[in-house]
């Protein structure tokens, strides 16, 4: 029997796809254009046990797998670079076990962060994670991942809602911690190691994550100051001021003007400024006053900030934050390091890193922006060869200079594992081989991420 036999003896044979005229295009190549290349197939199962077959299968057949959701990833670690089979888990999409009195639900690997929103909503929660790509970013993938986002200033990144997960290991055994206790202390955390594992421990099928209280009042600032300098010192000012913070982000002139060009939306504000807050406060009745009457005393100038309170208003003002990816995007392959620096340094990163990527390729263009309430700035890099590392290297050199982290939120896939030894130190890099060697003997999970090559 083939690989390719198998693989349909696991998920019936509609359901496994070759070579792009057969639809395997679309899950080839991740979003930025820049990783991806030609799957050995892509398999699409339906349960666990079936996805427990398919890892069978390719274990047999000494063929490694990627999982893949929604392939949103931006560091190349959803996508096949060196031939594997692609595990899409987009069928498992199912939302379970809602427990309105413990603020609980489970939901498949492939169910969208927009839809765990909805029901949240629908059983009178909210989820505690929300980024731009809700729309097709999947749980499976955001646990993988630990994706973070925008509201990680408030409840945590992705490992903070996890209750209990549910994954495929390289054995083809199921380990399942679905039943929703938020405490259980007996040893090892394996929902926890596998949150941020980036495929490369199991395969996760499903997640049992905690729900937070939705508030009753919510609002959005946008605010413009004469400098970087100026908004980070008002986004800590911000923190501390507002109980009620959910997002705290940064936006620069240079990012605005792109966004408004590509996206046809009029400027924000009055006047033009160097820097920008959007803010959201989602808490008790005057939150929405409370950040008025903040934001009006710390922006540049009067009339130097808008402020929305209903829906429609506030991703309004959002989507001059939330639009820099598609913005970017449209220039051509962006180089992407999200990376993450003490709060304390910030400000000299902002300031710095585009002189130190000028030295190197003088025609490429920096473009930053990012979560300030916690450090972990976007650099995005145009104008450059995809293959042309050597700005990515200064940038992430410079951030570990500082005190820094090459990954804040998207982990390190493909793109980073050469320079994961720059933050993580010998005696780290020793543990997680042996973690991953104890857990997947034979490498058959994802491993060209996240490990650089032994
Ligand atoms: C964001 O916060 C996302 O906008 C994407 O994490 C960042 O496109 C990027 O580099
Ligand atoms: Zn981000």
């Amino acid at each position: 029997m083939t690989l390719l036999d198998d693989l349909a003896g696991a998920v019936g044979p509609g359901r496994v796809l070759t070579g792009a005229d057969g639809g395997a295009g679309p899950y080839a190549v991740d979003y930025t254009g820049r990783f991806g290349g030609e799957p050995a197939a892509v398999v699409l199962p339906g349960t666990v046990a079936e996805v427990a077959a398919v890892v069978d299968a390719c274990r047999r057949h000494r063929t490694p797998l990627v999982p893949q959701g929604g392939n949103t990833g931006l560091v190349g670690g959803g996508v096949p670079t060196r031939g594997e089979v692609v595990v899409s888990l987009a069928r498992l999409d199912t939302v379970a076990d809602v427990d309105a009195s413990a603020g609980q639900l489970t939901a498949g690997a492939g169910v969208t962060l927009a839809a765990v929103r909805r029901a949240a909503q629908a059983a009178g929660w909210a989820y505690g994670v929300d980024f731009a790509s809700r729309d097709r970013a999947t749980v499976g993938g955001m646990v993988a991942t630990n994706a973070g986002g925008l509201h990680v200033v408030r409840h945590g990144d992705t490992r903070a809602q996890v209750v209990g997960v549910e994954a495929v290991m390289a054995d083809g055994s199921v380990v399942s911690r679905l039943g929703g206790l938020t405490r259980d202390n007996a040893g090892f955390h394996l929902p926890s190691l596998l949150c941020g594992s980036e495929g490369t421990l199991g395969v996760i099928t499903a997640a049992r994550l905690r729900l937070v209280a939705e508030a009753p009042e919510r609002a959005v600032a946008l605010i413009g100051f004469p400098t970087t300098g100026a908004a980070l010192e008002a986004a800590s000012a911000l923190r501390r001021l507002l109980p009620a913070v959910e997002a705290v982000e940064l936006v620069l002139a240079a990012g605005l003007d792109l966004v408004c060009q590509t996206m046809a939306l009029d400027r924000p504000l009055a006047a033009d400024h160097a820097a920008y807050l959007v803010v959201e406060v989602a808490g008790s009745e005057g939150s929405g006053r409370a950040l008025e009457d903040a934001a009006g005393r710390l922006s540049a100038s009067t009339g130097a900030m808008a402020l929305a309170t209903g829906p429609g208003e506030r991703r309004r003002l959002w989507a001059y934050r939330e639009k820099h990816t598609e913005a970017v995007a449209t220039l051509g392959v962006a180089h992407k390091l999200d990376v993450a620096l003490p709060l304390g340094r910030l400000r000299q990163f902002v300031e710095e890193v585009p002189a130190v990527v000028a030295g190197i390729a003088p025609g490429a263009r920096t473009w930053l922006w990012g979560h300030a309430g916690e450090g972990n700035v976007h650099v995005n890099l145009t104008g450059l060869a995809p293959d042309d590392e050597r700005a990515d290297d200064a940038v992430l050199r410079l951030v570990v200079g500082l005190g820094g982290s090459i990954s804040a939120e998207h982990g390190i896939g493909t793109a980073k594992r050469r320079w994961l030894a720059l933050t993580r130190s010998p005696a780290e890099l020793t543990a997680y081989r042996a973690v991953k060697r104890a857990l997947d003997p034979t490498g058959v999970l994802n491993p060209n991420a996240l490990l650089p090559p032994d």
